[in-house]
């Protein structure tokens, strides 16, 4: 039985290891210092260029879900989550602090959620990666600078993100100089499309890195539910 149960998830991993290529962007990055930055109310900029590149690419909307709709997916969520094992020591240490799962089926309130999110991220008639990925990491859980699989998802990811705020930083590949921070409010939705989703490293920054245009942004547990397409 034990066996069985290692076997399952190291498939699992695997699957979600494809589903993201990891890149690294160095710890002494000037970024950290917080240099000029262009500051609105979710996005905050090392630079108005970047801001520009990446007009109609990055599309974040706050309040997306409501708190009762927070509530049924937390309550269709949490009693699978709660019978794994935060992963503190994943062997390529990408994601640290984490726990993981995909669902193909939900709940009509849940179902209604999901029906909302095609609408506004993806174009018309593509196919969606059919089970939503859903990530829950600990308070002390964070995601490295990574960007997904191109042979595995297609030209958007749209994540919704439950029970915290959280920092989401944007390095673009080409130049570590330049860097986007988004501040995913609790029950927000963000949409990362083409060059924002292939050119961009993204990051889930940790608890003692969370701040937005010089504000602490504390971070807790938080869920994010995730749903991308396939590439053409
Ligand atoms: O938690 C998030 O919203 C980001 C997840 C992520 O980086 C990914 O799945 O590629």
């Amino acid at each position: 039985m034990k066996l069985l149960v290692k076997a399952a998830k190291q498939a699992q991993r695997t699957y979600f290891q494809r589903i993201l290529l990891y890149r690294f962007t160095s710890d002494n990055s000037p970024l950290r210092k917080g240099l000029q930055s262009t500051e609105c109310q979710w996005l905050c900029a090392s630079s108005q260029e970047i801001l520009t590149a990446v007009r109609g690419l990055v599309e974040f909307r706050q309040n997306f879900i409501s708190e009762a709709e927070e509530k049924a997916l937390f309550k269709e969520l949490e009693p699978g989550l709660r019978k794994k094992r935060y992963e503190f020591d994943h062997w390529d240490d990408a994601i640290h602090g984490f726990r993981e799962t995909e669902r193909l089926q939900w709940g009509d309130d849940c179902e209604s959620v999901f029906r909302r999110v095609r609408e506004v991220a993806f174009p018309k008639g593509s196919s969606l990666l059919g089970p939503v990925h859903v990530l829950d990491l600990d308070k002390a859980g964070y995601i490295k600078p990574h960007v997904d699989s191109v042979k595995f998802c297609g030209s958007t990811i749209a994540g919704l993100s439950l029970l915290s705020d959280s920092i989401m930083r944007l390095i673009p590949e080409n130049n570590s100089a330049e860097w986007l921070n988004l501040l995913l409010s609790r029950r927000s939705l963000y949409i990362l499309r083409d060059d924002a989703r292939f050119k961009y490293t993204h990051a889930i920054l940790k608890d003692e890195e969370s701040f937005f245009a010089g504000q602490k942004v504390p971070r807790h547990r938080r869920i994010s539910v995730i749903c991308r397409n396939l590439p053409v």
